[in-house]
């Protein structure tokens, strides 16, 4: 018997990157977009993680499934931490545009050595209200002003890894995932998985 997971993400950015890391495990993927849909949680925890906890148990209630669940955002240190857990609804409008004019923004005036930052991962495995796996990853970077490249989503195009040359939207979506927060957080619950339901 095929074990199943829900991965109980709407983004398709993160959609994208989850599907190609966990294609090659023996598990049967479903994704929210593939259910009718219900509507969405309210993400009010102050942490990736209990957010990602939040998100999971909300949608293994919702469809009786064991679900994966992704809480994830920018910090940024000239900004204390922001936009942090509030990364997807950092202007009013809410969209990767948005966001990213809003961040922008606000670092006008700071210099380019002063803008370091990092994209968090949390995940979480959940059965019911049982927690089977949470991971965490980190990637650290700098913000730039001008947008390069066309891959990835969200604040990716402004996100510089000085060690790459390169955004993270300059990046092929394997070297992406070979390095990111989402990519390491991953490789962890893979790792997790193995152990849990052993072949
Ligand atoms: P779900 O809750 O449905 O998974 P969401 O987009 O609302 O989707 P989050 O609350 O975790 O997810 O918000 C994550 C925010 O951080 C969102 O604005 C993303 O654009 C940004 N983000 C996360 N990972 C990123 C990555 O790898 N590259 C660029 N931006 C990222």
């Amino acid at each position: 018997m095929m074990r199943e997971i829900l991965v109980a993400t709407t983004n398709e950015g993160k959609v994208r990157e989850i599907r190609a890391v966990m294609k090659d495990l023996p598990i049967a993927w479903t994704f929210l977009a593939d259910l009718p849909s219900v509507p969405a949680p309210v993400e009010d925890a102050d942490t990736f993680e209990a957010n990602a906890i939040l998100k999971a148990r909300y949608y293994a209630k919702q469809y009786d499934k064991i679900v994966l669940a992704d809480d994830s955002g920018l910090e940024v240190d000239a900004l204390d931490g922001a936009p942090g857990v509030q990364s997807a609804r950092y202007s009013d409008e809410g969209t990767d545009a948005a966001n990213n004019l809003k961040l922008i923004a606000e670092l006008k005036g700071i210099p380019q050595a002063s803008r370091s930052a990092r994209f968090v991962c949390c995940l979480a495995l959940v059965q019911g209200d049982d927690v089977l796996l949470t991971s965490m990853g980190t990637i650290e970077g700098q913000i730039i002003d001008d947008p390069r490249g066309t891959n990835g989503f969200g604040y990716d195009p402004h996100f510089y890894v000085p060690q790459q040359g390169m955004t993270t939207a300059e990046m092929p979506p394997a070297q992406k995932n070979a390095l990111s927060h989402r990519g390491q957080a991953l490789a962890s619950i893979k790792r997790g998985l193995a152990q849990l339901w052993p072949a």
